[in-house]
């Protein structure tokens, strides 16, 4: 660093960051004129959206600087989230209302010629994840950075996010989302590099002093790269930071001997096949298909981060037994596993610690969150696959493994079966490493996602592990989300009415606050503006809906949502069956009847993954369906049919405050939590679900008088799977003639849905969807009487979203901190004394 003695200089013009209009447009002017070359004859909205993203971009780095330097100077522990995924959205929107300049944006943006909400519109999301876990990574990051955490997230920085999708003649089409064209968030940090090893052979001698010396060799390295995004706090100059990788040839690789040669094609080859490894994201939710360039991926950062951590760990020169005191490490779902491989392999293989001095280290630095009891979700990856990636990795596989099963066997000496049930390697053919065992062997912590869900993992799948370790390792946080999005950013105008009675925005940061609105339930004028604010909120919703699909609905019918990942599981295919029944019923119905029914607007939106058939069939019917009652002049407003493409964050926050209604209905047991649950009932939204995930606290916080549960529990699911599977078992009749109806042809080609009827009614109907057919289009029926009572409605509407505080991802991230990272947020010291220490 320099020296005290010339300091002065940079004291004197380190920049402070504007804070007025002018100093705003200053900036933004300076960049759109100077980085990007345009002038005010040539500058569009999207150059005024990057010179305003540029300005904020500055700003945040300043703090981001001082945060790290405060971090460094503080010398205390860190939490380090791993995560593949990372659904962060976009970022100019979040920046701007973080740091409390939105409205110094807008007026100068005003000055400048442009609407805000124009320029907001024109960033891309960041599409790194494909549903839930990547988008509760987010909500952590933006939570442990209001907190004052030192936290860093670590990831991939794919070239190709989730893919965009399309609907052509109803059916999804795929199309490649490259989204880094121009991408002012991040700071790609050239000098921040690590080189990564992959296949090779293991070398085992012994040296010249008769130590064992254990030495990974040849095979293929690739240079991992860090591009750093700032992650700003809400109200607080915390600016934490999320590390990408990116893979490259390393450049010693690039093979300069074939390339003079005159090989060119086989040097640019190797150097493609490097660049692969962060290129897309695997576009699966809750499936994993075991594909080498998946493994790859995972070791790739796995072992960039942990060589990144150790690094920064190691300049504090402590004691390798301090590590856990410095480190915590927290693994998304098993995706880094072999982190804790890889830190076994750094202590005994490279820095010479005897194994059960490494092992303990290990044990003590990593938690392991489960997010899924789906056995296809479980990963599991080939041994000869590993063998031949990563040849010294699978040796420490065994290892960990024999002590394991050894300590297990001297605890239970005559239990020979339980053995085999707790093995990290699954005796196969092939035999297979159980990523899920090896995470929870390596971890001080397990938790589930939600109560059901950790009772769930400790009586299902992970049962003999409690057995092994007791019931204390195994615990739960259930999910949250950041209501700065969530709420504040999607919702203004509903955050700004809190905002009035509550007296200021401090619920934002405790969200616990909501329950000073509780005293307003009856308060008409209030209850109507509540109203209002839902209903512009609907009407942003249709025009929406006008512009992308181009036709109209009606915002003063019931809106009705299912915006998620398309999955069995979540049962889309229930709703829309629903949906058919009651399409039926309209056409059915006298005028006089039909003048009763409450009109609605069926919407949903989510995508399937490429390679899942059956959740591409579902979203076709949806539009099949979309396609004749839309059209139907006998139906009218009374019913419509939308599906809205390419679901992503930024249209999340658009559809999530416009619901009245919106539909959670997994199997029970199946969906470990949820959290756009969280959202809607957080924007006055009321719910249909099933008693699954989240849902239960949900209820028990808000109160079962405001929520619509139905179907069948999940202790009962497996009995009723049972019946099935012996053909014990009546389908519902009226799902029979929804099916009758689709099989006649009604939404064309009955073909295409052979295989969505045919898995119900021939194949033991897995996901019990005709088990619950009654139950659901009975509080259908429930929630129709309901709306009508809109005064009641708004009443349930407003004693949810105060009784929701539970549901903040701060209080998941304070509950992470005490009973798993054992760490404190880090106190904020005044700037002058962090400037005249560092
Ligand atoms: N698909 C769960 O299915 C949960 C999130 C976040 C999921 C979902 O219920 O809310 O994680 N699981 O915990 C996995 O991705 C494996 C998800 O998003």
């Amino acid at each position: 660093s320099i020296p005290e003695h010339m300091r002065e200089a940079w004291r004197k013009f380190s920049p402070r960051g504007f804070t007025t209009k002018e100093e705003f447009e200053a900036e933004a002017v300076k960049h759109i004129e100077t980085t990007l070359a345009r002038s005010l004859f040539n500058c569009d909205e999207l150059a005024a959206y990057s010179g305003t993203a540029l300005a904020f971009r500055d700003r945040l780095i300043i703090d981001w600087n001082k945060t790290q330097q405060r971090q460094t100077f503080a010398d205390q522990k860190r939490i380090y989230y791993l995560s593949l995924e990372f659904l962060m959205g976009r970022a100019l929107d979040n920046a701007m209302l973080n740091v409390g300049l939105k409205n110094v944006a807008k007026e100068g943006l005003a000055d400048l010629g442009f609407r805000i909400e124009d320029i907001i519109e024109q960033e891309h999301d960041a599409a790194l994840g494909n549903g839930g876990l990547g988008r509760l990574a987010a909500c952590f990051l933006d939570s442990m950075a209001t907190l004052n955490y030192a936290a860093w997230g670590y990831g991939l920085r794919y070239r190709y996010g989730i893919f965009k999708q399309e609907i052509q003649d109803g059916y999804q089409v795929e199309i490649p989302d490259y989204w880094l064209d121009f991408n002012p968030w991040e700071f790609p940090r050239h000098d921040v590099t690590v080189d990564v090893q992959f296949y090779g052979w293991v070398n085992k001698y012994t040296d010249d002093q008769g130590k064992q010396i254990v030495s990974w060799q040849d095979g293929e390295i690739v240079t991992a790269t860090a591009y750093d995004v700032p992650v700003p706090g809400y109200g607080t100059p915390t600016v934490n930071n999320l590390r990408l990788w990116s893979s490259k040839a390393s450049s010693g690789e690039f093979d300069f001997a074939k390339f003079n040669s005159g090989e060119y094609e086989s040097a640019v080859a190797d150097e493609q096949r490097a660049e692969t490894i962060s290129a897309v994201l695997y576009p699966n939710d809750n499936l994993e298909r075991g594909k080498e360039l998946r493994l790859k991926q995972q070791y790739f950062w796995c072992a960039a981060s942990l060589h990144d951590i150790v690094r920064r760990f190691k300049k504090s020169q402590r004691k390798w037994s301090e590590f856990p005191d410095q480190v915590a490490i927290q693994l998304n779902d098993t995706h880094p596993t072999l982190a804790i491989v890889e830190l076994q392999r750094i202590l005994v293989d490279m820095e010479g610690l005897e194994w059960d001095a490494a092992w303990d280290i290990v044990t003590r630095t990593f938690g392991y969150t489960n997010h899924t009891v789906l056995p296809e979700a479980l990963e599991k990856w080939s041994v000869p696959l590993i063998q031949n990636l990563l040849p010294r990795h699978l040796q420490l596989i065994y290892e960990i493994n024999l002590y394991f099963l050894q300590s297990v066997e001297r605890r239970f000496p005559k239990d020979r079966d339980l053995l085999g049930r707790v093995s990290i390697i699954e005796e196969s053919q092939p035999k297979m490493v159980r990523m899920a065992f090896l995470a929870i062997v390596g971890s001080h912590k397990v938790n589930g996602v939600a109560e059901l869900h950790s009772d769930l993992i400790k009586t299902t799948i992970f049962k003999d592990f409690v057995k092994v370790y007791g019931p204390d390792k195994f615990t739960n946080v259930t999910n949250g989300i950041t209501p700065r999005r969530w709420l504040h950013q999607a919702n203004p105008r509903l955050s700004e009415l809190i905002a009035s009675k509550l007296g200021n925005y401090e619920f934002l940061k405790d969200l616990t606050l909501l329950n000073k609105l509780e005293p307003y339930v009856d308060d008409k004028d209030f209850k109507k503006e509540w109203a209002e604010i839902k209903y512009a909120n609907k009407v942003r919703l249709a025009q929406h809906i006008q512009k992308t699909k181009g036709y109209s609905v009606n915002p003063k019918a019931l809106f009705d949502i299912q915006v998620k990942r398309i999955h069995e599981y979540k049962r889309q295919q229930l709703n829309i069956f629903g949906v058919i029944h009651r399409y039926m019923a309209i056409k059915a119905m006298s005028p006089d009847e039909r003048k009763k029914l409450v009109p609605r607007v069926s919407v949903f939106g989510g995508k399937a993954a490429p390679g899942y058939w059956m959740a591409k069939t579902i979203i076709h019917l949806i539009n099949k369906v979309g396609e004749v009652v839309n059209k139907d002049p006998d139906v009218g407003d009374l019913l419509k049919v939308v599906f809205l493409e390419d679901y992503n964050v930024s249209k999340a926050e658009i559809i999530i405050p416009a619901s009245d209604i919106s539909e959670h209905i997994s199997t029970a047991g199946t969906e470990a939590s949820g959290t756009s649950n969280m959202k809607f009932v957080l924007n006055g939204g009321l719910i249909i679900g099933t008693l699954d995930g989240a849902n239960i606290e949900i209820t028990r916080e808000i109160g079962e008088q405001n929520i619509f549960l139905f179907g069948n529990l999940s202790e009962d699911v497996e009995d009723l799977r049972h019946h099935h599977f012996y053909g014990d078992y009546q389908m519902n009749p009226e799902l029979l003639k929804v099916f009758d109806f689709i099989k006649k042809g009604t939404f064309g080609d009955e073909g295409a849905f052979g295989a969505l009827i045919s898995g119900i009614a021939e194949h033991g109907d897995y996901y019990l969807v005709s088990d619950d057919f009654n139950s659901y289009c009975q509080t259908q029926d429930l929630i129709d009487e309901a709306y009508k009572d809109q005064d009641s409605w708004v009443s349930k509407s407003i004693t949810s979203v105060a009784r929701m505080g539970f549901f903040t991802s701060d209080r998941c991230i304070n509950e992470y901190a005490d009973g798993i990272w054992n760490i404190e947020p880090l106190q904020v010291k005044e700037e002058n004394e962090v400037r005249s220490r560092t």
